[in-house]
C-alpha cells in the first residue's frame, strides 16, 4: 500500500511535468499504479488505517504524486448530498466546463505540499470529465460543487500545474467574480 513516505513533495521536478497519456487497454503494471492511487485515498479516510499508518485524509491523488508521471488519478469524495464519486480514471480530460466559477470558502491544500497557501482558488462551477476505467470502459461524469473542485485539482496535476499557481498573488483574499462560493 501506498504511504505519505510514497508521496512527493513541492519542489520535485515531477510535480511540474506533463504527464503522458496512458495507452489503453492498461498494462497490469498502470492498473496497479491506479489501483493503488484510489487504495491510498480510500485507506487515509480510514480513522484506524490513516492513523496507523500516518495517512493525511485525501479526496484525490494524481500519478505524478507518487512520482509516476503518467494520466491517472483517483478521487474519492462526497458532494454536500452525501453522494460518493469515488473513480480511478485514465487520460481523464475536461471536455466541457461552465463560465460560472466556483471555490473553496477555506482555500485548497496539497497532499504534495506541506505549508499552507492562503487565498481563493479559482475552479470551473460544473464540468463535464471524460476518462477510462481500468477496464478501458469510457466514462463521463457531469460534476459540480467539490467533486469538480476535487477533478479539476488532481486534472492540473497531470499538467503540471499546483493550486497555488491559480492564487492572486497581489490579493489572495478577493473573492473570484461570478463565482460560487463552497463552504466547508
Ligand atoms: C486533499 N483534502 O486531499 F471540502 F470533508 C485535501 C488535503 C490536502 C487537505 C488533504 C481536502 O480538501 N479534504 C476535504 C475537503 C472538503 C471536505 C472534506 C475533506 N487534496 C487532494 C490532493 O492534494 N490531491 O492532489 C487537496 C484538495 C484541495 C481541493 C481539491 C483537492
Ligand atoms: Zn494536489
Amino acid at each position: 500500500m501506498l504511504t505519505m513516505d510514497d508521496i512527493i513533495r513541492d519542489g520535485h521536478p515531477t510535480l511540474r511535468k506533463t504527464a503522458v497519456e496512458v495507452s489503453l487497454p492498461a498494462s497490469d503494471e498502470d492498473k496497479k499504479i491506479l489501483n493503488e492511487l484510489l487504495e491510498y485515498v480510500q485507506n487515509s479516510q480510514n480513522p484506524d488505517i490513516s492513523a496507523k499508518h500516518g495517512l493525511r485524509p485525501g479526496v484525490g491523488l494524481a500519478a505524478p504524486q507518487i512520482n509516476v508521471s503518467k494520466r491517472m488519478i483517483a478521487v474519492h469524495v462526497t458532494d454536500e448530498n452525501d453522494k460518493l464519486y469515488s473513480y480511478a480514471l485514465i487520460n481523464p480530460k475536461i471536455i466541457s466546463h461552465s463560465v460560472e466559477k466556483s471555490f473553496l470558502a477555506s482555500g485548497e491544500g496539497c497532499l504534495s505540499v506541506d505549508d499552507p497557501y492562503p487565498g481563493y482558488v479559482p475552479r470551473h462551477a460544473r464540468v463535464t470529465v471524460k476518462g477510462y476505467n481500468v477496464e478501458g470502459t469510457e466514462v463521463k461524469l457531469r460534476l459540480k460543487g467539490l467533486p469538480a473542485i476535487v477533478f479539476q485539482h488532481e486534472i492540473d496535476h497531470l499538467n503540471g500545474i499546483m493550486f497555488y499557481d491559480h492564487i492572486d498573488k497581489s490579493n489572495p483574499m478577493k473573492e473570484p467574480e461570478n463565482a460560487i462560493k463552497i463552504g466547508r
